[in-house]
Order: structure tokens, then C-alpha cells, then sequence
């Protein structure tokens, strides 16, 4: 087990934050950093899942994370050149995670795509609004962590092809548990596994 694994599992946020500034001035890459952290996040979900945390201790983690995600952000330093397009981004109706979401943004800008971000627990109707005053938006991002959210997936896609955007408009899935069942099941049209898969894939859309 990593250290910064264990320390985010043990909730030991000073310690967290001093690992991480090490490792980055060893050189250590951002990247690994962030799937270490990941990893310790999914530690303390299964802790929680065995009744060991409590929502407390998600919300701790939460914060954790937030801010070793100010601390590594610098070492994403944009690429210089053009925009390759724009990308409404957001986390469905009923779920208010955007740890993971705020990451996609994160790369996603790096990789130079302009982010529009609607935020968490976002109905349908928010991203037809939002592509709709974006017009030049190519790719939907949605963000899902609960299962019990799918279904909230399937109807901004929905929503997406009953305002006549679909034909115009990728959809990309992630979050947690999202695989390939869950596109197959909303009509989205791929998912990406973490924040680097969101900016591969986007490039991939943008194309077609
Ligand atoms: C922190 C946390 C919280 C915090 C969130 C704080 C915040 N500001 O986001 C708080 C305390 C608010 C919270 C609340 C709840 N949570 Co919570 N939470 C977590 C926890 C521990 C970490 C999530 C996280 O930030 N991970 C780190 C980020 C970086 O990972 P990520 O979000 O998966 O994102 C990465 C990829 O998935 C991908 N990605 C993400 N979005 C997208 C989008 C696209 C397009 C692409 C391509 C990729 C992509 O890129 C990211 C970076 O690589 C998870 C456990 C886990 N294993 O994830 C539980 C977890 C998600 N929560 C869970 C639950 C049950 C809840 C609550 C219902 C608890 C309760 N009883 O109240 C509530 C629900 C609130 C709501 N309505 O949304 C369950 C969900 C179970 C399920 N099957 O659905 C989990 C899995 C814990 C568990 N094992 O039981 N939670």
C-alpha cells in the first residue's frame, strides 16, 4: 500500500499534504500522485460501505482531496495553441459529488478544450441550456458517482435528443462505477474511465 494511500484512508489531511509536496519535489509524477489519491478514496468508501466511517469522514476525505487537488494543479500547466473545442461538463440530477468532475475540468482545460461547468446535481434541462447557449459545444460530459443516478444519465441523454441537439452532440459518461453497461443503458455514446480517458476521448468526438 502507498503512503499517500494509507494516509488519505487514515483521514491524516496535514500529513496527506506534506507527502504529496515531497514526492512532487522529488519528482515524482502528478499523475501517479492523483491515482494514489484515487485509490485511498476508494479505501475510505469501502470503509464506509463496512460501516468502520460514517458520511463525516466521506466529507473529510472530500476535503482531503480538494486540496492536495490545489496543491498538484499547478504541475498541470496548460499546453500552449489553440482551442480544440468547447465541452459542457456536469454532475446528473441527484448527485453532488464533483470531486472527480472538478479533476475532468481540471485536464480537460489543460489539454486546452473550453469547459463549461454546470455544476453538481444538474437536471436535464441545465445541459440543454447550456448547449444550447453553446452551440459550438461538440462534447456533454456528465459525472455519475450513484448507482442510483443512472437513470438520471438516460434522461439528459434524453433530453439532449428530444431538443434536437443529439445529432450535433457526443456524450461522454464516468464517475465511479460507470462502465460500459451504463452507456449501453442511457444511449450516451462512450465512458472513460478517469480524468486523462475524458480528455482522450473528447479529442477522439471532436473529430467525428
Ligand atoms: C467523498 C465522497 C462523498 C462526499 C463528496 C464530496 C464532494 N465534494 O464531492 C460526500 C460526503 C458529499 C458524499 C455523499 C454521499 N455519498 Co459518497 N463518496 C465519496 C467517496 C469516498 C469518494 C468520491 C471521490 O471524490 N473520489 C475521487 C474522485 C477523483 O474519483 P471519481 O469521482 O470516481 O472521479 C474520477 C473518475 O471516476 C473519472 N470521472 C469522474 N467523472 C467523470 C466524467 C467523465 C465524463 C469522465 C470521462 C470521467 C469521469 O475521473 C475522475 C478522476 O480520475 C466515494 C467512494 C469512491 N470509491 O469513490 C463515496 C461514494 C461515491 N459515496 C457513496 C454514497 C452512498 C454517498 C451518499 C448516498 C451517502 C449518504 N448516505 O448520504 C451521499 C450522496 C450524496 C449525493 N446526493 O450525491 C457511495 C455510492 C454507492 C453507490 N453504489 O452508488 C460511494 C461509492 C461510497 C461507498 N463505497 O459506499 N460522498
Amino acid at each position: 500500500m502507498s503512503i499517500i494511500l494509507q494516509l488519505i484512508a487514515d483521514l491524516e489531511d496535514e500529513k496527506v499534504l506534506v507527502e504529496v509536496e515531497k514526492q512532487l519535489n522529488d519528482g515524482k509524477s502528478p499523475t501517479e500522485i492523483f491515482a494514489e489519491c484515487q485509490d485511498g478514496m476508494n479505501e475510505v468508501g469501502k470503509r464506509f460501505q463496512e460501516g468502520e466511517y460514517y458520511v463525516s469522514d466521506l466529507m473529510m476525505a472530500g476535503n482531503i482531496f480538494k486540496e492536495v487537488n490545489e496543491v498538484i494543479k499547478p504541475y498541470f500547466s496548460s499546453e500552449d495553441g489553440e482551442t480544440l473545442g468547447t465541452v459542457v461538463l456536469g454532475t446528473v440530477d441527484g448527485d453532488i459529488h464533483d470531486i472527480g468532475k472538478d479533476l475532468v475540468y481540471a485536464m480537460l482545460s489543460a489539454g486546452n478544450f473550453e469547459v463549461i461547468d454546470v455544476g453538481v446535481d444538474a437536471k436535464p434541462e441545465i445541459f440543454v441550456q447550456a448547449l444550447k447557449e453553446n452551440p459550438n459545444a461538440k462534447v456533454l460530459a456528465l459525472s455519475c458517482l450513484l448507482t442510483t443516478c443512472y437513470d438520471a444519465i438516460k434522461e439528459t441523454v434524453e433530453a439532449v435528443t428530444e431538443a434536437g441537439l443529439r445529432e450535433n452532440v457526443k456524450i461522454i459518461i464516468g464517475g465511479g462505477p460507470v462502465d460500459q453497461s451504463v452507456v449501453d443503458y442511457s444511449g450516451a455514446d462512450k465512458f472513460g474511465k478517469d480524468a486523462q480517458e475524458a480528455v482522450t476521448i473528447a479529442k477522439e468526438l471532436m473529430e467525428l
